[in-house]
């Protein structure tokens, strides 16, 4: 049996009630067999078996009072994975289907897309199984506070920083960070994805959505393609897909189907993306209610079907497991050449074979959306500079990194004989930095 493989064994022993974890841990194992065999040092080091175990855990009771006068209990998670290369970093999660293996399995991936980046950030995620939908301003706020309470002992600005992710946006960064002054009395860097006026960066909001369309521009190219006259189906209509929206928008695309977990809107003329926005950033409604005053938007309730749209190209921007292999079938049927994840493991194992088999353009999570951890990145930057820069070159930099990203895959799928397939590609080339850091540091 390889390492590979018995590191794997390993951990199918050790998690096996961590379906996600399981799921992520196989792909990069499996892609690693190549790099595996041509290090045995990293067998006598024990490396993998340090890499698929976090350093550390933290589980905690969130208790928050809710408007009616009732006590609420949450659970919440800090997984810091790994500061082989940098501080922990990663986004918080607060979304009912949250549990130890989700957390899991988005702080491994973690690691390598902030790898990936060129930037020394380390891995961790967190979240909690809090459900912001239908809570009142006062309630999150409450619910944020009261998370940050247990939280400010675990984080820092040169320790672990924590950022946004389904669920929590500029809101809930803002009310943790609050109170993460008011208990630790220093105004540090501590969170990204903060507001522009308290040490937020410009282009963090948009950043995993515009990186996602620079990346997939660049994928496009390599095969003479471009977006312009393209259409797109994104699901999900939150902060990655509407950003991803606005960018396909701007380069000539035309975004045909978006979604929410009620359902998805369809209009083969194009999407008014500003609707969505508004309605969705200003108003958090339903997508339904965006369209509500809108003629030739049709909308389906099973948010699922949105793979049966016509395409050219696909941004799973929603959640894990969100296409599976009958829909990349449906999508491949239908004339789909590209397929780039917003979202973290959005496509199963088997839809990703199906991609990868009829040679469809596929960009896995890690190298696709790691423009926003790019973006909180270079927001670590300017904090720790006390400065702000432009719009402009922020953007640039977000560019400049996700071209980069592409071609570190695509050398790395080639140098190990797998040409064209950036799922190996992305997965050596952010391990091998991660690797090589490990060994320096000796066994810990
Ligand atoms: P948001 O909370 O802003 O939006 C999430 C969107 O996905 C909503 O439209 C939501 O619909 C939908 N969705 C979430 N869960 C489900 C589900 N179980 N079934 C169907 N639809 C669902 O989150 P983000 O846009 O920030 O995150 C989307 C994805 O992108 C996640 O996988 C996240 O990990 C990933 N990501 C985010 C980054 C960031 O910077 N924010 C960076 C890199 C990756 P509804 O409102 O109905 O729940
Ligand atoms: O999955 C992700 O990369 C994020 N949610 C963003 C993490 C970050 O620290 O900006």
């Amino acid at each position: 049996m390889s390492y590979c493989q018995k590191v794997l064994a390993l951990v199918k022993k050790t998690s096996p009630h961590e379906p996600e974890f399981l799921q992520a841990v196989t792909e990069v194992l499996t892609s690693l067999e190549p790099v595996a065999a041509e290090n045995p040092q990293y067998e006598k080091m024990g490396l993998l078996e340090r890499f698929v175990e976090p350093e550390r855990q933290i589980m905690f009771r969130v208790p928050w009072l809710a408007d009616n006068g009732e006590v609420r209990v949450n659970r919440g998670y800090r997984i810091q994975f790994s500061s082989a290369i940098g501080p922990y970093k990663g986004g918080l999660r607060f979304h009912p289907s949250v549990y130890l293996g989700i957390i899991k399995f988005l702080g491994f991936e973690q690691i390598l897309k902030n790898s990936l980046t060129g930037l020394p950030i380390g891995g961790g995620k967190g979240g909690s199984d809090f459900d912001p939908k239908g809570k009142s301003d006062n309630e999150v706020m409450k619910f944020c506070q009261s998370f940050m309470t247990e939280l400010f002992r675990h984080v820092g600005g040169d320790l672990d920083v924590p950022a946004g992710d389904i669920g929590v946006g500029g809101r809930e960064i803002g009310f943790l960070y609050g109170q993460y002054k008011r208990i630790k009395n220093v105004s540090e860097g501590v969170l990204t994805g903060k507001g522009l006026t308290y040490g937020g960066s410009l282009v963090r909001t948009e950043a995993t959505g515009y990186g996602l369309v620079y990346f997939l521009e660049e994928m496009l190219a390599s095969k003479g393609h471009e977006i312009k006259g393209k259409k797109v189906t994104i699901s999900g209509s939150g902060n990655v897909a509407i950003y991803a929206a606005h960018k396909i928008t701007q380069l000539g695309g035309t975004v045909v189907a978006m979604s929410d977990s009620n359902g998805f809107v369809y209009n083969p003329d194009g999407l008014n993306i500003e609707m969505v926005q508004i309605g969705k950033e200003i108003g958090r409604k339903r997508i339904k209610e965006c369209f509500l005053s809108s003629t030739g938007t049709k909308f389906n309730e099973d948010c699922t079907n949105i793979w049966s749209i016509k395409c050219d190209i696909a941004l799973p921007s929603a959640t894990e497991n969100e296409l599976n292999q009958k829909d990349a079938e449906m999508l491949f049927g239908n004339g789909c050449i590209a397929v780039a994840e917003g979202a973290n493991m959005p496509c199963t194992p088997e839809a990703i074979e199906v991609f990868l088999k009829n040679k469809v353009l596929y960009g896995p999570a890690k190298a696709a959306n790691a423009g926003g951890v790019a973006t909180s990145a270079i927001e670590m930057q300017q904090n720790s500079m006390r400065t702000f820069w432009t719009f402009d070159e922020v953007d640039t930099r977000l560019k400049d990194i996700m071209v980069n990203i592409y071609r570190k895959s695509a050398e790395a799928a080639k140098r190990y004989g797998f040409e064209g397939n950036l799922v190996v590609g992305a997965n050596i080339a952010g391990f091998l930095k991660v690797a090589d850091a490990m060994m320096a540091q000796g066994i810990v």
